[in-house]
């Protein structure tokens, strides 16, 4: 009688990617230059469950939420030692070679984000140089991995390189940790700020086990040479607002991340030690018809002391759940005095408003030819902006 052999292969028969085999990730020094630095409200979200915490938090954040659109984040339950792990790992994954990257290549024709995006997709071009006749501008510099929430939807759709996939449960554990420590309890927060009757409203649209778009995200900004950045007028990302209800962003050092201020200034976002920057985006704007502030933010090329370095950044994207449709709330007496209206012409759920951002994210080129005034319609008449 024969015997059938299973034979399995250990995801890393050689330990070669565990972590003392990895080129560790150290954060660069920060600049010594003296920026214009936002003024940003830092939460303690150890407070939030302690006795009158919760409304402690909202007064201090209701003022941002409205008017801001960026805060900080402190006390979220993961050590600088499992997020500089994940920094670790997405060093490491931007050192493969580009071919290997390109195997896990996201999507760009269905707008499908998670996997890869190689850099080069959008082309900048100098205020100057755009006047020359024939100037082919510069490409983006950035490359980014985007992981899909953990749930069955999306079980066994996402392949990894080994890298990666020797440490999958690691960052599964992590992107749940931000989704339960952070989104949701930011959530609640936003709906006593709004007065509405059920604490659990914006919760109850972004469980974690339910189908929804939300990424965790690692990204990073090639170092540029004194020509590029002169060619690309030191922009790296320009200006624009999130799709999704909340963008969380480590702290990295590289400075350069800006945001749009109330009167017209743009302010630099500085590495706090210890926090996450946290920024409100599109679907939280749709859901109270604009009372919370998708913050509009940019990124340009760091100051001349950290041009030495690429920047690296660890980012997760929260969305609602993709049948949620994106109408504002009735039962909010504070929405009710605002007077806010719809910002669409028609039904959009979450799964449409995605995709028509999404593929206007993914094919840059394209849109910004059909821009005016930095304006282009998305979908139920809703206009896009970008601004620089
Ligand atoms: O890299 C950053 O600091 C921000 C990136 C960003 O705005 C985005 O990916 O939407
Ligand atoms: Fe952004």
């Amino acid at each position: 009688m024969s015997t059938t052999v299973t034979q399995i292969t250990p995801a890393d028969p050689l330990g070669q990617y565990s972590f003392d085999k990895l080129e560790p990730y150290s954060h660069p020094p920060e600049t010594k230059v003296d920026l214009p630095w936002a003024e940003l409200v830092t939460l303690n979200l150890e407070e939030f469950d302690r006795p009158g915490g919760k409304h402690r938090l909202a007064a201090q954040l209701e003022h941002a939420v409205h008017h801001v659109g960026f805060f900080y984040v402190k006390n979220f339950g993961l050590t600088q030692e499992q997020v500089d792990r994940q920094f670790t790992l997405a060093k490491n994954f931007f050192k493969l070679p580009l071919l290997e990257k390109d195997k896990y290549s996201v999507d760009y024709v269905n707008a499908d984000y998670n996997g890869y995006r190689r850099a080069g997709l959008r082309t900048i071009r100098s205020a100057t140089a755009a006047a020359e006749k024939g100037n082919e501008g510069i490409k983006d510099n950035y490359e980014m991995y985007n992981f899909a929430k953990f749930t069955k939807d999306f079980e066994g759709k996402y392949s990894h390189p080994d890298l990666i996939r020797v440490h999958l449960p690691e960052i599964e554990t992590f992107a749940k940790t931000l989704h339960s420590n952070i989104i949701l309890p930011l959530l609640r927060l936003f709906a006593i700020i709004l007065q509405l009757p059920d604490e659990e409203y914006f919760a109850r649209q972004h469980e974690y086990t339910k189908r929804s778009e939300d990424h965790f995200r690692y990204m990073i900004y090639n170092k540029r040479t004194p020509e590029e950045h002169e060619a690309s007028s030191y922009q790296q990302v320009q200006g624009h607002t999130d799709l999704g209800s909340l963008t969380l962003l480590f702290r990295q050092p590289v400075a350069g991340l800006q945001i749009l201020g109330e009167d017209g200034n743009w302010t630099y976002v500085s590495a706090q030690p210890g926090t996450i920057t946290v920024n409100l985006a599109d679907t939280l704007s749709h859901l109270t018809g604009g009372y919370l502030k998708s913050s509009i933010h940019r990124v340009v090329a760091p100051p001349r002391d950290q041009w030495a370095y690429d920047r690296t950044g660890l980012l997760y994207f929260a969305r609602p759940h993709s049948d949620t449709v994106l109408h504002p709330i009735t039962d909010s007496p504070l929405l009710e005095r605002a007077g806010v209206r719809p910002r669409f012409d028609k039904e959009v759920t979450m799964a449409e408003w995605v995709k028509s951002k999404q593929t206007m994210q993914l094919n840059p080129d394209r849109y910004d030819k059909k821009r005016k005034d930095g304006a282009v319609e998305l979908i139920g008449g809703y206009k896009d902006k970008v601004y620089t």
